[in-house]
Protein backbone atom coordinates (compact mmCIF):
# COMPACT_ATOMS: atom_id res chain seq x y z
CA UNK A 1 0.00 0.00 0.00
CA UNK A 2 1.27 2.98 -0.82
CA UNK A 3 2.51 5.34 1.88
CA UNK A 4 0.60 8.32 0.55
CA UNK A 5 -3.43 6.61 -0.25
CA UNK A 6 -4.79 5.47 2.63
CA UNK A 7 -3.89 2.79 5.38
CA UNK A 8 -4.07 4.73 8.62
CA UNK A 9 -1.80 3.60 11.24
CA UNK A 10 -3.53 0.94 14.11
CA UNK A 11 -5.08 3.84 15.87
CA UNK A 12 -8.69 3.36 18.43
CA UNK A 13 -11.46 2.29 15.62
CA UNK A 14 -13.03 5.90 15.15
CA UNK A 15 -16.42 6.18 16.20
CA UNK A 16 -18.48 4.80 12.76
CA UNK A 17 -21.67 7.30 12.58
CA UNK A 18 -24.15 5.23 10.52
CA UNK A 19 -26.46 7.61 9.74
CA UNK A 20 -24.66 10.50 7.68
CA UNK A 21 -22.39 7.52 6.53
CA UNK A 22 -25.55 5.60 4.87
CA UNK A 23 -26.55 9.25 3.54
CA UNK A 24 -22.45 9.87 2.96
CA UNK A 25 -22.40 6.38 0.81
CA UNK A 26 -25.47 6.75 -1.47
CA UNK A 27 -24.78 10.30 -2.21
CA UNK A 28 -21.35 9.57 -2.65
CA UNK A 29 -22.07 7.66 -5.24
CA UNK A 30 -24.80 9.27 -6.96
CA UNK A 31 -22.21 12.91 -6.50
CA UNK A 32 -19.12 11.11 -7.84
CA UNK A 33 -21.18 9.70 -10.88
CA UNK A 34 -22.53 12.65 -11.56
CA UNK A 35 -19.39 14.89 -11.51
CA UNK A 36 -18.25 12.02 -14.12
CA UNK A 37 -21.19 11.76 -15.73
CA UNK A 38 -24.04 14.57 -16.00
CA UNK A 39 -24.21 16.10 -19.41
CA UNK A 40 -22.01 19.16 -20.11
CA UNK A 41 -23.64 22.68 -18.78
CA UNK A 42 -24.54 25.43 -21.57
CA UNK A 43 -21.70 27.14 -21.53
CA UNK A 44 -22.27 30.69 -19.47
CA UNK A 45 -19.70 33.26 -19.61
CA UNK A 46 -20.99 35.34 -16.47
CA UNK A 47 -20.32 31.50 -14.46
CA UNK A 48 -17.07 31.26 -15.94
CA UNK A 49 -16.27 34.41 -14.93
CA UNK A 50 -17.15 33.99 -11.29
CA UNK A 51 -15.77 31.30 -11.42
CA UNK A 52 -12.07 32.72 -12.80
CA UNK A 53 -10.48 32.77 -9.18
CA UNK A 54 -11.84 29.42 -7.80
CA UNK A 55 -10.28 27.56 -10.77
CA UNK A 56 -6.64 29.23 -9.66
CA UNK A 57 -7.29 28.59 -6.12
CA UNK A 58 -7.67 24.94 -5.90
CA UNK A 59 -7.32 24.48 -2.07
CA UNK A 60 -9.03 26.19 0.38
CA UNK A 61 -9.78 26.19 4.44
CA UNK A 62 -12.84 24.68 5.61
CA UNK A 63 -13.71 25.75 9.17
CA UNK A 64 -16.54 23.75 10.90
CA UNK A 65 -16.90 25.81 14.67
CA UNK A 66 -20.11 26.01 16.73
CA UNK A 67 -21.10 24.78 19.85
CA UNK A 68 -21.04 21.47 19.32
CA UNK A 69 -17.05 22.03 19.61
CA UNK A 70 -18.22 22.09 23.60
CA UNK A 71 -19.44 18.48 24.05
CA UNK A 72 -16.77 17.48 21.66
CA UNK A 73 -18.35 14.21 21.10
CA UNK A 74 -19.52 13.30 24.66
CA UNK A 75 -22.79 14.04 26.24
CA UNK A 76 -23.88 13.44 29.68
CA UNK A 77 -20.78 11.50 29.88
CA UNK A 78 -21.48 8.90 27.17
CA UNK A 79 -19.43 8.81 24.16
CA UNK A 80 -21.90 10.08 21.18
CA UNK A 81 -21.04 8.53 18.01
CA UNK A 82 -20.31 9.78 14.47
CA UNK A 83 -19.71 13.65 13.06
CA UNK A 84 -19.08 15.92 16.50
CA UNK A 85 -21.41 18.34 14.58
CA UNK A 86 -24.70 15.49 14.60
CA UNK A 87 -23.87 15.78 18.57
CA UNK A 88 -27.28 17.09 18.55
CA UNK A 89 -29.15 14.57 16.63
CA UNK A 90 -27.29 11.30 17.00
CA UNK A 91 -27.95 12.04 20.80
CA UNK A 92 -31.30 12.77 20.27
CA UNK A 93 -30.43 16.10 22.25
CA UNK A 94 -33.86 18.16 22.76
CA UNK A 95 -33.29 22.03 21.99
CA UNK A 96 -34.36 22.36 25.82
CA UNK A 97 -30.88 20.90 26.65
CA UNK A 98 -28.71 21.85 23.17
CA UNK A 99 -29.67 25.35 23.65
CA UNK A 100 -28.12 25.76 27.24
CA UNK A 101 -24.42 25.31 25.59
CA UNK A 102 -24.55 28.91 23.97
CA UNK A 103 -24.20 30.39 27.83
CA UNK A 104 -21.23 28.28 28.10
CA UNK A 105 -19.69 29.34 24.89
CA UNK A 106 -16.83 31.78 25.53
CA UNK A 107 -13.87 30.96 23.27
CA UNK A 108 -10.98 33.32 24.74
CA UNK A 109 -8.64 32.02 22.60
CA UNK A 110 -10.39 32.67 19.30
CA UNK A 111 -7.63 35.43 16.83
CA UNK A 112 -9.12 35.55 13.67
CA UNK A 113 -5.43 36.86 12.38
CA UNK A 114 -3.71 33.59 13.15
CA UNK A 115 -6.41 31.49 11.63
CA UNK A 116 -5.92 33.70 8.26
CA UNK A 117 -2.14 33.20 8.73
CA UNK A 118 -2.60 29.86 8.82
CA UNK A 119 -4.32 29.05 6.19
CA UNK A 120 -1.65 31.44 4.06
CA UNK A 121 1.10 29.32 5.80
CA UNK A 122 -0.37 26.17 4.48
CA UNK A 123 -0.68 27.62 0.63
CA UNK A 124 -4.53 27.96 1.03
CA UNK A 125 -6.10 30.85 -1.14
CA UNK A 126 -10.13 30.54 0.42
CA UNK A 127 -11.89 30.59 3.73
CA UNK A 128 -15.22 29.03 4.09
CA UNK A 129 -16.40 28.90 7.98
CA UNK A 130 -19.86 27.54 8.97
CA UNK A 131 -22.31 30.18 9.84
CA UNK A 132 -24.87 28.31 10.79
CA UNK A 133 -24.79 24.69 10.97
CA UNK A 134 -28.02 22.05 11.07
CA UNK A 135 -28.26 23.21 15.19
CA UNK A 136 -29.28 26.06 13.88
CA UNK A 137 -27.13 28.34 15.92
CA UNK A 138 -25.60 31.38 14.05
CA UNK A 139 -21.78 32.23 14.18
CA UNK A 140 -22.09 36.12 13.56
CA UNK A 141 -25.05 38.83 14.88
CA UNK A 142 -28.03 37.64 13.56
CA UNK A 143 -31.29 40.40 14.45
CA UNK A 144 -32.97 37.98 12.88
CA UNK A 145 -32.96 35.19 15.21
CA UNK A 146 -31.22 35.56 19.08
CA UNK A 147 -30.16 32.42 18.45
CA UNK A 148 -26.59 33.52 17.79
CA UNK A 149 -23.00 34.13 19.16
CA UNK A 150 -22.94 37.94 19.44
CA UNK A 151 -26.45 38.09 21.95
CA UNK A 152 -27.13 34.51 23.76
CA UNK A 153 -23.00 33.94 24.60
CA UNK A 154 -20.90 35.34 27.46
CA UNK A 155 -18.38 35.86 24.37
CA UNK A 156 -20.26 38.20 22.86
CA UNK A 157 -18.45 39.13 19.49
CA UNK A 158 -19.39 38.68 16.22
CA UNK A 159 -16.77 35.70 15.23
CA UNK A 160 -17.59 36.30 11.34
CA UNK A 161 -16.85 39.93 11.65
CA UNK A 162 -13.91 39.31 13.02
CA UNK A 163 -12.74 36.85 10.47
CA UNK A 164 -13.97 38.68 7.52
CA UNK A 165 -12.04 42.07 8.32
CA UNK A 166 -8.81 39.75 9.02
CA UNK A 167 -9.34 37.91 6.17
CA UNK A 168 -9.49 41.24 4.45
CA UNK A 169 -6.43 42.60 6.09
CA UNK A 170 -4.37 39.41 4.69
CA UNK A 171 -6.52 39.42 1.11
CA UNK A 172 -8.21 36.00 1.76
CA UNK A 173 -10.97 35.39 0.12
CA UNK A 174 -13.51 34.35 2.71
CA UNK A 175 -16.80 32.21 2.06
CA UNK A 176 -19.72 31.09 4.53
CA UNK A 177 -21.10 27.50 5.15
CA UNK A 178 -24.73 28.15 5.78
CA UNK A 179 -27.13 25.07 6.57
CA UNK A 180 -29.98 26.45 4.49
CA UNK A 181 -32.53 23.15 5.10
CA UNK A 182 -31.65 21.32 8.61
CA UNK A 183 -31.95 23.40 11.73
CA UNK A 184 -32.82 21.64 14.25
CA UNK A 185 -33.45 24.53 16.86
CA UNK A 186 -36.56 25.38 14.54
CA UNK A 187 -40.20 23.33 14.73
CA UNK A 188 -40.38 24.20 11.27
CA UNK A 189 -36.95 23.56 10.19
CA UNK A 190 -35.42 19.67 8.89
CA UNK A 191 -34.15 17.59 10.61
CA UNK A 192 -35.23 17.61 14.38
CA UNK A 193 -37.53 14.87 14.75
CA UNK A 194 -36.83 14.29 17.87
CA UNK A 195 -38.67 17.34 19.13
CA UNK A 196 -40.82 18.35 16.47
CA UNK A 197 -41.47 14.72 14.73
CA UNK A 198 -41.05 13.84 11.47
CA UNK A 199 -40.43 16.34 8.03
CA UNK A 200 -42.74 14.70 5.93
CA UNK A 201 -45.26 12.02 6.00
CA UNK A 202 -45.01 8.57 3.89
CA UNK A 203 -46.46 10.15 1.27
CA UNK A 204 -43.70 12.93 1.49
CA UNK A 205 -46.65 15.44 2.45
CA UNK A 206 -44.18 17.63 4.44
CA UNK A 207 -45.79 17.98 7.90
CA UNK A 208 -43.98 21.18 9.05
CA UNK A 209 -44.39 24.86 8.00
CA UNK A 210 -41.20 24.58 6.34
CA UNK A 211 -41.43 27.79 3.81
CA UNK A 212 -42.12 30.23 7.15
CA UNK A 213 -38.95 28.70 8.16
CA UNK A 214 -37.03 29.25 5.01
CA UNK A 215 -38.75 33.25 5.01
CA UNK A 216 -38.91 34.36 8.89
CA UNK A 217 -34.79 32.47 9.46
CA UNK A 218 -32.98 30.96 6.73
CA UNK A 219 -33.39 33.42 3.36
CA UNK A 220 -33.13 36.66 5.59
CA UNK A 221 -29.67 35.27 7.47
CA UNK A 222 -28.10 34.81 3.98
CA UNK A 223 -29.29 38.14 2.75
CA UNK A 224 -27.42 39.05 6.26
CA UNK A 225 -24.26 37.43 5.40
CA UNK A 226 -24.03 38.82 1.97
CA UNK A 227 -25.02 42.03 2.88
CA UNK A 228 -22.88 42.73 6.41
CA UNK A 229 -19.55 41.55 5.74
CA UNK A 230 -17.88 42.74 3.02
CA UNK A 231 -17.26 40.76 -0.34
CA UNK A 232 -18.54 37.31 0.44
CA UNK A 233 -16.60 34.46 -2.14
CA UNK A 234 -18.93 32.16 -2.04
CA UNK A 235 -21.86 30.26 -0.08
CA UNK A 236 -21.47 26.60 0.93
CA UNK A 237 -24.93 25.42 1.32
CA UNK A 238 -25.82 21.94 2.53
CA UNK A 239 -28.05 18.93 2.27
CA UNK A 240 -31.18 19.79 0.21
CA UNK A 241 -33.97 18.49 2.10
CA UNK A 242 -37.31 19.26 0.49
CA UNK A 243 -35.34 22.11 -1.64
CA UNK A 244 -37.50 22.12 -4.55
CA UNK A 245 -35.84 24.31 -7.33
CA UNK A 246 -38.43 26.85 -6.54
CA UNK A 247 -37.55 27.01 -2.94
CA UNK A 248 -33.42 26.77 -4.44
CA UNK A 249 -34.14 29.79 -6.89
CA UNK A 250 -35.45 31.96 -3.45
CA UNK A 251 -31.64 31.66 -2.27
CA UNK A 252 -30.12 32.10 -5.74
CA UNK A 253 -31.61 35.09 -6.40
CA UNK A 254 -30.44 36.42 -3.08
CA UNK A 255 -26.96 35.50 -3.78
CA UNK A 256 -26.99 36.97 -7.08
CA UNK A 257 -28.94 40.07 -6.59
CA UNK A 258 -26.94 41.46 -3.30
CA UNK A 259 -23.58 39.91 -4.62
CA UNK A 260 -23.59 38.89 -8.36
CA UNK A 261 -19.51 37.22 -8.20
CA UNK A 262 -20.70 34.78 -5.37
CA UNK A 263 -20.09 31.52 -6.17
CA UNK A 264 -22.77 29.00 -5.18
CA UNK A 265 -21.75 25.55 -4.47
CA UNK A 266 -23.44 22.13 -5.54
CA UNK A 267 -25.58 21.47 -2.41
CA UNK A 268 -28.36 24.41 -3.19
CA UNK A 269 -30.88 21.96 -4.44
CA UNK A 270 -30.74 23.61 -7.10
CA UNK A 271 -27.89 24.39 -9.98
CA UNK A 272 -24.92 26.28 -8.31
CA UNK A 273 -21.87 27.20 -9.72
CA UNK A 274 -19.69 24.35 -9.82
CA UNK A 275 -20.38 20.11 -8.51
CA UNK A 276 -19.91 19.48 -4.75
CA UNK A 277 -18.45 15.89 -4.41
CA UNK A 278 -19.80 13.80 -1.56
CA UNK A 279 -17.76 14.18 1.28
CA UNK A 280 -14.14 12.78 1.25
CA UNK A 281 -15.03 11.64 -2.31
CA UNK A 282 -12.39 11.93 -4.94
CA UNK A 283 -13.86 10.78 -8.66
CA UNK A 284 -11.80 8.22 -10.27
CA UNK A 285 -11.51 10.72 -13.63
CA UNK A 286 -10.94 13.99 -14.89
CA UNK A 287 -13.66 16.33 -15.63
CA UNK A 288 -13.92 20.08 -17.53
CA UNK A 289 -16.58 21.03 -15.21
CA UNK A 290 -15.80 22.93 -12.28
CA UNK A 291 -15.83 21.08 -8.81
CA UNK A 292 -15.16 20.18 -5.01
CA UNK A 293 -13.90 17.92 -3.14
CA UNK A 294 -15.22 18.83 0.65
CA UNK A 295 -12.78 16.81 3.02
CA UNK A 296 -11.55 16.20 6.57
CA UNK A 297 -8.26 15.89 7.83
CA UNK A 298 -9.45 13.21 10.28
CA UNK A 299 -13.00 11.74 10.76
CA UNK A 300 -14.97 14.21 11.63
CA UNK A 301 -15.80 18.19 10.55
CA UNK A 302 -16.52 19.67 14.26
CA UNK A 303 -14.03 18.61 16.80
CA UNK A 304 -14.02 15.46 18.80
CA UNK A 305 -11.53 15.23 21.80
CA UNK A 306 -11.19 11.39 20.51
CA UNK A 307 -11.14 11.80 16.82
CA UNK A 308 -7.37 11.49 16.38
CA UNK A 309 -7.41 8.97 13.24
CA UNK A 310 -4.93 12.10 11.42
CA UNK A 311 -3.82 11.85 8.07
CA UNK A 312 -0.50 12.52 6.99
CA UNK A 313 0.79 15.19 4.91
CA UNK A 314 1.59 12.81 2.21
CA UNK A 315 -1.33 11.41 1.89
CA UNK A 316 -3.33 15.27 1.96
CA UNK A 317 -0.63 16.55 -0.68
CA UNK A 318 -1.68 13.13 -2.86
CA UNK A 319 -5.10 14.05 -2.32
CA UNK A 320 -4.69 17.74 -3.29
CA UNK A 321 -2.39 16.82 -7.05
CA UNK A 322 -5.19 14.08 -7.63
CA UNK A 323 -8.00 16.22 -7.30
CA UNK A 324 -6.20 19.61 -9.51
CA UNK A 325 -5.03 16.73 -12.07
CA UNK A 326 -8.67 16.21 -12.00
CA UNK A 327 -10.00 19.75 -12.56
CA UNK A 328 -11.48 20.03 -8.99
CA UNK A 329 -10.72 21.95 -5.87
CA UNK A 330 -10.05 20.09 -2.53
CA UNK A 331 -11.51 22.02 0.35
CA UNK A 332 -9.70 20.52 3.36
CA UNK A 333 -11.37 21.37 7.22
CA UNK A 334 -10.50 21.91 10.65
CA UNK A 335 -12.52 22.12 13.65
CA UNK A 336 -11.67 24.37 16.11
CA UNK A 337 -11.84 23.38 19.80
CA UNK A 338 -14.55 25.29 22.13
CA UNK A 339 -11.76 27.97 23.41
CA UNK A 340 -11.16 28.41 19.87
CA UNK A 341 -7.92 26.89 19.08
CA UNK A 342 -7.34 24.89 15.67
CA UNK A 343 -5.64 21.77 17.12
CA UNK A 344 -2.38 21.92 17.08
CA UNK A 345 -2.47 18.23 14.83
CA UNK A 346 -4.09 19.77 12.10
CA UNK A 347 -2.25 22.98 12.25
CA UNK A 348 1.32 20.88 12.16
CA UNK A 349 -0.05 19.00 8.81
CA UNK A 350 -1.37 21.96 7.20
CA UNK A 351 1.72 23.88 7.51
CA UNK A 352 4.14 20.75 6.37
CA UNK A 353 1.88 20.19 3.33
CA UNK A 354 1.97 24.31 2.96
CA UNK A 355 6.29 24.40 2.78
CA UNK A 356 5.74 21.76 -0.10
CA UNK A 357 3.72 24.31 -1.90
CA UNK A 358 6.11 26.45 -1.39
CA UNK A 359 8.61 25.09 -3.44
CA UNK A 360 5.86 23.23 -5.79
CA UNK A 361 2.69 25.82 -6.15
CA UNK A 362 3.39 26.06 -9.35
CA UNK A 363 2.16 22.26 -10.29
CA UNK A 364 -0.76 23.08 -8.50
CA UNK A 365 -2.14 26.71 -8.57
CA UNK A 366 -3.88 27.70 -12.22
CA UNK A 367 -2.93 23.94 -13.44
CA UNK A 368 -4.65 22.32 -15.66
CA UNK A 369 -5.94 18.52 -15.67
CA UNK A 370 -3.53 15.76 -16.75
CA UNK A 371 -3.49 15.22 -21.06
CA UNK A 372 -3.47 11.51 -20.13
CA UNK A 373 -5.39 9.49 -17.72
CA UNK A 374 -4.05 6.22 -17.48
CA UNK A 375 -1.94 7.48 -14.49
CA UNK A 376 -5.53 6.99 -12.79
CA UNK A 377 -5.54 3.14 -12.67
CA UNK A 378 -7.96 1.01 -14.38
CA UNK A 379 -11.25 -1.12 -14.39
CA UNK A 380 -10.35 -4.14 -13.33
CA UNK A 381 -10.18 -6.63 -16.98
CA UNK A 382 -12.26 -9.49 -15.34
CA UNK A 383 -15.01 -7.17 -14.86
CA UNK A 384 -15.10 -7.43 -10.95
CA UNK A 385 -17.92 -5.98 -9.65
CA UNK A 386 -17.05 -4.01 -5.80
CA UNK A 387 -19.89 -3.70 -3.11
CA UNK A 388 -21.89 -2.23 -5.25
CA UNK A 389 -22.02 -3.53 -8.44
CA UNK A 390 -19.92 -1.64 -10.04
CA UNK A 391 -17.13 -2.15 -12.24
CA UNK A 392 -14.33 -2.31 -9.66
CA UNK A 393 -11.78 0.45 -10.15
CA UNK A 394 -8.41 -0.16 -8.99
CA UNK A 395 -6.16 3.23 -8.58
CA UNK A 396 -2.79 3.86 -9.01
CA UNK A 397 -1.01 6.32 -6.93
CA UNK A 398 2.77 6.45 -8.10
CA UNK A 399 1.88 9.46 -10.09
CA UNK A 400 -0.30 12.61 -11.16
CA UNK A 401 0.18 15.17 -14.05
CA UNK A 402 -0.77 18.68 -14.11
CA UNK A 403 -0.59 21.01 -16.57
CA UNK A 404 0.41 24.35 -17.85
CA UNK A 405 0.93 26.13 -21.71
CA UNK A 406 3.87 24.08 -22.20
CA UNK A 407 4.29 22.33 -19.57
CA UNK A 408 3.90 19.40 -17.94
CA UNK A 409 4.27 18.71 -14.13
CA UNK A 410 4.49 15.16 -13.15
CA UNK A 411 4.41 14.54 -9.09
CA UNK A 412 5.90 11.57 -8.17
CA UNK A 413 4.82 10.11 -4.68
CA UNK A 414 7.09 7.44 -4.81
CA UNK A 415 10.62 6.49 -5.89
CA UNK A 416 10.75 4.77 -9.39
CA UNK A 417 11.27 1.32 -9.54
CA UNK A 418 12.77 1.87 -13.55
CA UNK A 419 13.27 4.96 -16.00
CA UNK A 420 10.16 6.43 -16.18
CA UNK A 421 8.55 6.48 -19.69
CA UNK A 422 6.20 9.90 -20.94
CA UNK A 423 3.34 8.77 -22.00
CA UNK A 424 3.26 9.09 -25.96
CA UNK A 425 2.54 12.73 -27.80
CA UNK A 426 3.17 14.29 -31.16
CA UNK A 427 4.65 17.28 -29.19
CA UNK A 428 8.72 17.41 -29.55
CA UNK A 429 9.60 17.82 -25.98
CA UNK A 430 12.53 20.08 -25.17
CA UNK A 431 14.07 19.69 -21.58
CA UNK A 432 13.14 18.33 -18.37
CA UNK A 433 14.37 19.43 -14.16
CA UNK A 434 13.13 19.26 -11.25
CA UNK A 435 10.62 21.88 -10.12
CA UNK A 436 11.85 22.38 -6.30
CA UNK A 437 15.49 23.23 -7.35
CA UNK A 438 15.50 23.46 -11.60
CA UNK A 439 18.07 20.55 -11.28
CA UNK A 440 18.25 19.28 -15.25
CA UNK A 441 16.68 15.88 -15.58
CA UNK A 442 18.42 14.21 -18.16
CA UNK A 443 15.85 12.86 -21.62
CA UNK A 444 16.79 9.86 -22.89
CA UNK A 445 14.79 9.15 -26.19
CA UNK A 446 14.88 5.25 -27.96
CA UNK A 447 12.56 3.86 -29.98
CA UNK A 448 10.13 6.84 -29.75
CA UNK A 449 10.12 6.65 -26.09
CA UNK A 450 11.20 9.21 -23.97
CA UNK A 451 12.35 8.41 -20.57
CA UNK A 452 14.07 10.43 -17.44
CA UNK A 453 15.03 8.44 -14.21
CA UNK A 454 15.09 10.26 -10.61
CA UNK A 455 18.40 10.31 -8.41
CA UNK A 456 17.45 8.38 -5.00
CA UNK A 457 16.39 9.17 -2.84
CA UNK A 458 13.83 11.56 -4.40
CA UNK A 459 14.10 14.97 -3.60
CA UNK A 460 11.63 15.17 -1.52
CA UNK A 461 10.42 11.95 -0.22
CA UNK A 462 6.67 13.21 0.07
CA UNK A 463 6.43 14.34 -3.58
CA UNK A 464 8.77 15.25 -6.12
CA UNK A 465 7.64 16.94 -9.15
CA UNK A 466 9.31 17.06 -12.73
CA UNK A 467 8.88 19.62 -15.56
CA UNK A 468 8.69 18.92 -19.01
CA UNK A 469 8.95 20.87 -21.59
CA UNK A 470 7.70 20.86 -24.97
CA UNK A 471 6.55 22.60 -27.94
CA UNK A 472 3.07 23.74 -28.65
CA UNK A 473 0.73 25.06 -26.23
CA UNK A 474 -1.31 21.78 -25.42
CA UNK A 475 -0.41 18.58 -25.58
CA UNK A 476 -1.70 16.30 -28.82
CA UNK A 477 -2.08 12.87 -28.58
C1 LIG B 1 -22.83 17.36 5.42
C2 LIG B 1 -23.08 17.72 6.86
O1 LIG B 1 -24.14 16.94 7.32
C3 LIG B 1 -21.85 17.48 7.65
O2 LIG B 1 -22.12 17.81 8.99
C4 LIG B 1 -20.73 18.35 7.10
O3 LIG B 1 -21.08 19.70 7.23
C5 LIG B 1 -20.53 17.99 5.62
C6 LIG B 1 -19.51 18.92 4.96
O4 LIG B 1 -21.71 18.04 4.89
O5 LIG B 1 -22.66 15.97 5.33
C7 LIG B 1 -22.84 15.43 4.10
C8 LIG B 1 -23.61 16.03 3.12
C9 LIG B 1 -23.73 15.43 1.88
C10 LIG B 1 -23.06 14.26 1.65
C11 LIG B 1 -22.29 13.67 2.63
C12 LIG B 1 -22.21 14.25 3.86
N1 LIG B 1 -23.15 13.68 0.38
O6 LIG B 1 -23.82 14.22 -0.49
O7 LIG B 1 -22.50 12.66 0.13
Amino acid sequence: MNRHNGATSGRRPKAIDVAPLAIAILSVLALALTVQTLPQRPADPARAKRLEWFRDAKYGLFIHWGLYAIPAGEWKGKRSLGLGEWIMNRSKIPVAEYEPLAKQFNPVKFNADQWVQLAQDAGMKYIVITSKHHDGFAMFKSAVSPYNVADATPFRRDVLKELADACARHGMRLGFYYSQSQDWHEKNGAGNTWDFGPDQGPDNKELKNYDAYLRSKAEPQVKELLTGYGPVALIWFDTPRMMTPERGQRFADIVRTSQPNTLIDGRLGTEGDYRSTGDNVIPPEASTEAWETPATINDTWGFRKDDTNWKSPGQITFKLVDIVSKGGNYLLNVGPTAEGVIPPASQDILRTVGRWLKANGEAVYGAGTSPFGEEYGEYTARGAKDVRGQKLFLPQTEWRVTSKPGKLYFTFFAELRAPFEIPAMKNRITRAYRLADHAPVDLKTENGKTTFSLERPMLDPMATVVVVEFEGQKIER
